[in-house]
Order: structure tokens, then sequence, then C-alpha cells
């Protein structure tokens, strides 16, 4: 039981979801992994969305809403922590849910989806063998995807995907939107659009634009759309809070 008043309570209550998802087998070990490092990013992002965070999740919301496919991918930390919104999105938006995941086993596919619809999904993709096509000069398992989903997707939300991935969805003509942390990584300099957030905190406002945006909205906004300016002020904001946070020691 970790106090309400402890200094970092938020980070440790989030971190407890992660471990709880990893028990109950939705979380890879090396999702532990990716979770500390996204840790990292988000001490040094403050914790906080940024207005290039904002800025990007305006974009990707307009996308997705002027997609003619869109679908979300999700993996087993998206899973582990935001289930609920992952559906509302998927709902709201009307952009199907796809399970694939880097660490594959046939049992995590099936718990992810187990979780998913624990939430409320109806209809999860990339779980049937039936419809599976695997994408060439791809050589791990998120070769795997759904003829129905991400195979025939015009606009796909790959949160904390793996960068192999990411320019593959790229090459094969489609436009990708990252939710990752680093700013660095190679999903982020690749995707389309990179919303440098965390995933608990960019899903719910997400959702709240996706409610409010009208088309002639989403229009406007991918016109004035500049995914390498938002990336650089991610990087130039981290840079920025470790200069101010040097002079204070010293
Ligand atoms: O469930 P699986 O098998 O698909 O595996 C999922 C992981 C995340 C293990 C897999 O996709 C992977 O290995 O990803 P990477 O290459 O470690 O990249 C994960 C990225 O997500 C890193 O850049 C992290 O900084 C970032 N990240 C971690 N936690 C969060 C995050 N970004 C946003 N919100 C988070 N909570």
């Amino acid at each position: 039981m970790i106090p309400k008043d402890h200094p970092r309570y938020r980070s440790l209550i989030i971190r407890e979801r992660i471990i709880e998802g990893f028990r109950r087998g939705i979380v890879s070990e090396a999702g532990l992994i990716a979770h500390g490092r996204g840790e990292c990013f988000d001490y040094l992002l403050g914790e906080k969305t940024h207005p290039f965070a904002e800025e990007a999740m305006r974009a990707a919301v307009a996308m997705m809403k002027l997609a003619l496919r869109p679908v979300i991918s999700v993996n087993g930390n998206a899973a582990a922590l935001v289930p609920k919104e992952l559906v509302e999105l998927s709902k709201i938006l009307n952009a199907p849910l796809e399970v694939n995941i880097f660490y594959r086993t046939e049992e995590r596919v099936q718990r992810i989806a187990e979780r998913l619809r624990e939430h409320g999904a109806d209809e999860i993709l990339g779980t049937d063998p039936a419809f599976r096509v695997e994408l060439e000069n791809i050589s791990h398992a998120r070769r795997y995807v759904d003829r129905r989903g991400i195979y025939m997707a015009d606009v796909v939300l790959i949160p904390l995907e793996d960068g192999d991935r990411t320019e593959k969805l790229v090459e094969m003509g489609k436009k990708t939107i990252a939710i990752d942390l680093n700013p660095l990584s190679r999903t982020a300099q690749k995707a389309h659009i990179t919303i440098v957030d965390n995933i608990v905190r960019a899903m719910p406002r997400m959702i709240e634009i996706a409610k409010e945006m009208d088309e002639e909205e989403a229009k406007r906004v991918l016109e004035n759309y500049d995914n390498k300016r938002v990336l650089a002020e991610a990087i130039r904001t981290i840079n920025k809070r470790l200069e101010e946070l040097s002079r204070r020691i010293f």
C-alpha cells in the first residue's frame, strides 16, 4: 500500500498498475523495463503535459477523425495502464482496437483482449489467426497484423511502439501517431505525429479533444501542424528544465 502523502504517489500508483499487469500476464518482462525508461523521461519532463504535447494530441485526433480506416494498436503496457480509455477513444473515433505485441505469445494476446473486453470493448482485432497477415522484411512478432485492421488502415495510433515496426508502417504508406515519452526514440522521430507525454495523461485528454473537435477544425489543425517543430520543442523543454534544475543546485 502506497501512502497518499508519498511525494511520488502518482508515479508509484502507475508503476503498480504495470506490475499488476505483469502478474496477470498482460505486460511482458521487457514491458517492465520499458516502463522504467518512460518514468525517467517523464521525470525529465516534470511529469506534466506540455503545450507541444497538447498540440500533437490535437493533430492526432484530427488525423484520426479525417481518416478512412483508423486503427489503435494495443500492446501489453497500454492495456495495463489505460484499458478503459483505449476502449472509449476507439468508440468515439470509430477506430478498432488491434492487439499487436512485440514479445508475442498467444496467451498474452488473449489476456490483453480479455482486459479490453472487461472495460467494454466489443470487437478486438489481432486475436483471430484466420485474419492474420505477415508483413515482409520484419523479423519479430509484430510482423503479424490483422487483415481487417492495421493491414488495411490508413492511420495507426501506436502507443509505446518499437522503431522497426514504426518504420515499416511508414514504409507501407500508413500515417502513424506515436505516444512516446522519449522524443529521441526512433519511433518518436519516424512517426508523422509524436505525442511526447505519458499515455496515462495523453489518453484522457485525447478523449476530451475527440468529443469537442469537428471536421472543419480537424482540417485546420492538421494544416498548421509540423511534427519536427513539436519534437524539437520537446527536446528543448527537457534541456531548459535540466539547466534550471542545475542552476538551483549551483
Ligand atoms: O507488449 P509488447 O510485447 O508489445 O511490448 C511492449 C514494449 C513496450 C515492451 C515494446 O513495445 C518495446 O520494447 O518498446 P520500447 O522499444 O522499449 O519502447 C517503448 C517506449 O515507450 C520508450 O521510448 C519509453 O520511453 C516509452 N514509454 C514507456 N512508458 C511510457 C512510454 N511512453 C508513454 N507513456 C508511458 N507510460
